[in-house]
């Protein structure tokens, strides 16, 4: 069983709808209601994994231009909301790798980041430095964890085309947000991500994917996107032959 949480309940009962998951709405910057959400997960039965995914990016501001603000919220939901999840969710994990029937009993923190916590780039601010601490936290975290049988698991994911993350960084401007994907054959998509994340905890109980970059094949780093249809060199001459 999935308990799966969020700010907007609209978008939850869709998600229960379509899967079936369990559903709680709340915000993780919040301490009554992280409370709550881990209650709520305790109820419904053995906690094995817990899936950060929050990842908020808010304007393209240079580190002087921008506001506290904005900061504030990114590192509130990044940084702060992840650590108080895990720091709430952890006692849940132990008992349930301590009564896991599993070959190898072990339970599982995987934490979506971003390759923006790895490569700085211009106009990233606040958004870049909430990634790269979100993934030294997580480093810190599988230190701390060592001698436990719990999995801790970083996925950075590079260029994801969904349907807000840009639009919000760009507040709102959906022309601006459109250019970002112009051209781009086959961006990431939510479900590549979610796919990647079953994966890496599909892997028998003792594999631990302490990192893992994932991008779509037209981005090779952050700063080699490749805009147009992928082609085999070559391809074009032997396809008009
Ligand atoms: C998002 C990836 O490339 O916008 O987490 O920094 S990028």
């Amino acid at each position: 069983m999935v308990l799966a949480t969020a700010r907007r309940a609209d978008r939850l009962e869709e998600l229960a709808a379509e899967t079936g998951a369990e559903v709680l709405a709340g915000d993780i910057t919040d301490d009554a209601f992280v409370a709550e959400l881990r209650d709520t997960a305790s109820r419904l039965g053995e906690v094995e994994a817990l899936v950060n995914v929050a990842g908020g990016a808010f304007g393209t501001e240079s580190v002087e231009e921008s506001s506290i603000a904005d900061w504030q919220l990114m590192f509130e939901l990044n940084v702060l909301g992840t650590k108080r999840v895990i720091t709430a969710f952890l006692p849940l994990l132990r008992a349930s790798a301590a009564s896991s029937a599993d070959e190898f009993p072990h339970a599982d923190i995987v934490t979506v980041t971003s390759t923006a916590g790895r490569v700085i780039y211009q106009g990233g601010g606040g958004y870049v430095a909430t990634k790269a601490a979100e993934a030294a936290m997580i480093g810190v975290l599988r230190l701390e964890l060592g001698g436990e049988p719990i999995r801790v698991i970083d996925i950075a994911p590079g260029m994801v085309h969904t349907e807000e993350f840009t639009l919000k960084r760009m507040r709102g401007d959906g022309a601006s947000a459109d250019k970002l994907y112009e051209g781009v054959d086959h961006p990431l998509t939510a479900e590549d991500i979610a796919a990647t994340i079953q994966l890496a905890l599909q892997l028998p109980g003792h594999v631990n994917v302490d990192e893992l970059v994932v991008r779509p094949v037209a981005q090779r780093e952050q700063f080699q996107l490749h805009r147009g249809p992928l082609v085999m060199k070559g391809a074009t001459k032997e396809a008009g032959e």
